[in-house]
């Protein structure tokens, strides 16, 4: 099966994109097809600093192959090394109802948030289902927050077809892969962890600070003896993600019984964030000693996505008259 999914190196990676998208990434690559990217076209959209966006992308790639992406097993390359993503994604823009960009909630919230009502931040669903489609990708693992983007990668693939009399189809559909426990990662403040929420945990941040920041999660006030909700209490809700199954169902059973404060959770749930990220942050140490080889494994993953991209692309150019 064909796998494919992306990541913004809009910021550092936190532990929303690990739980939500890149452990699955992980889990995917052995018996599948996979092809992982850095979405720097999506990034421009809220990054506009030159130097920093070519960080972040470096950072992206490196903290990737640090958590376990194997580069013999799957195609990892940066979106702007297969400049083919453009061209679809105007040939897809083309077929695009507005009605569509303008139901996005993404969008909506993005804007609310104070983003500027850009056209490129308008149309990014549609670069999305380039990036997708352009793959011939079947299946997509991400958070629930990228299904109504797939959903109209699907409807645009469809209309794309239907619209040059394609019956046999010049896209294949792909679809969603979310896991349900995962689906929505909570973050410091309990809404939805997010880099523009500024309430994210980043993957690589250092012990110290990881510390730290687990004490700024947000919960009620109940004292120490109070009976709790486990399964509505965020907190609970991201330690449960990483604890060891014993502990997590004796601090459950506290919870419902009363007898666990909210202080002896977030001081666990930063030991077990710590030690879940131990080993991909040696080897995070061994990628960035060798910048040389990041860079080997971005030009052959640049290869091999166009080589794919070409070949689809050509079939997009063809159904709908160009060349
Ligand atoms: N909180 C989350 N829970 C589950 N999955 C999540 N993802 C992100 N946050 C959560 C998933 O991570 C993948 C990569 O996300 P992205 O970087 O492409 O963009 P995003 O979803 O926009 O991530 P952010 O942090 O929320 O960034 P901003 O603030 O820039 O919009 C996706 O599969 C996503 O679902």
């Amino acid at each position: 099966m064909r796998i494919l999914s992306g990541i913004q190196p809009s910021g550092p990676l936190h532990i929303g994109n690990y739980l939500g998208a890149i452990r699955q990434y992980v889990a995917l690559q052995d018996a599948n097809d996979a092809y992982y990217f850095v979405a720097d076209y999506h990034a421009l959209t809220s990054v506009r600093d030159a130097s920093l966006l070519r960080k972040y992308v470096s950072h992206v790639l490196i903290d990737l192959l640090a958590l376990g992406l194997d580069p013999d097993e799957v195609v990892l390359f940066v979106q702007s090394d297969v400049p083919e993503t453009v061209e679809l994604s105007w040939l897809l823009t083309t077929v695009t109802p507005m009605g569509w960009l303008e139901k996005c909630v993404s969008y909506k919230d993005k804007v609310q948030q104070g983003l500027p009502a850009e056209a490129g931040l308008f149309a990014y669903p549609v670069l999305q289902a380039a990036d997708i489609l352009l793959y011939d990708a079947d299946l997509v693992p991400v958070g629930q927050d990228q299904k109504q983007h797939l959903e109209i990668t699907r409807d645009v693939a469809e209309r794309f077809n239907h619209v040059y009399g394609r019956r046999e189809g010049v896209f294949r559909l792909p679809k969603p892969y979310i896991l349900d426990n995962v689906a929505v990662v909570p973050g410091l403040d309990g809404r939805k962890m997010s880099k523009s929420y500024n309430n994210t945990i980043e993957i690589f941040e250092d012990p110290a600070s990881i510390r730290k920041k687990v004490k700024k999660f947000v919960t009620d006030s109940l004292p120490v003896e109070a009976p709790k909700d486990p399964d509505t209490c965020p907190l609970f809700g991201l330690y449960k993600l990483f604890a060891k199954p014993a502990d997590r169902e004796e601090i459950e059973r506290r919870y419902r019984e009363g007898g666990v404060g909210y202080g002896e959770v977030k001081t666990r749930l930063g030991e077990a964030l710590i030690e879940t990220f131990a080993e991909a942050r040696e080897r995070r140490a061994e990628w960035v000693a060798h910048p040389e080889r990041v860079a080997a494994v971005r030009a052959a993953g640049a290869e091999k996505a166009r080589e794919t991209a070409r070949k689809v692309l050509h079939r997009a150019r063809a159904a709908c008259g160009l060349g």
